[in-house]
């Protein structure tokens, strides 16, 4: 193993050396909680492979690992009935704000009163 998957935080959650809140995952992704919960079911996306962020995709990754947003989108809002819509986005490199250098697609609910975020 090579020491930046060795060191990287998400592939240790992704090898259970970290706990997180599973919500989905297979043999291409797994889904969890965010840490700092922007709001309520805040969910990363990430691939088990070390991808840093899209620039490292290839378009057989991105058929791969992107496919998945749509179904787990779907198991978000169908969680909790007060969930209208949600953010998904990514933070593309360290410029736009990517803090942790493995690829993960935010998904963040958004509920019909004041969520907390504006
Ligand atoms: P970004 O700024 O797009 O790189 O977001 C990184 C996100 O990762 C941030 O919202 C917090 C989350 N995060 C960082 N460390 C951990 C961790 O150890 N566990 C979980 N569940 N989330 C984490």
């Amino acid at each position: 193993m090579s020491n930046l998957v060795q060191d990287c935080i998400f592939c240790k959650i992704i090898r259970n050396e970290i706990p997180a809140y599973t919500v989905f995952e297979n043999d291409d992704v797994k889904a969890f909680l965010d840490i700092s919960q922007v709001t309520k079911g805040h969910v990363l996306i990430i691939p088990k492979k070390h991808l840093i962020n899209f620039f490292d995709y290839s378009q057989e990754d991105a058929a791969k690992y992107l496919q998945y947003i749509p179904k787990i989108a779907q198991a978000i809002k169908a969680s909790d009935k007060n969930i209208k819509g949600l953010n998904v986005f990514v933070n593309n490199g360290e410029i736009a704000g990517q803090v942790v250098m493995h690829s993960h697609i935010h998904l963040v609910p958004r509920y019909d009163e004041n969520d907390g975020v504006n």
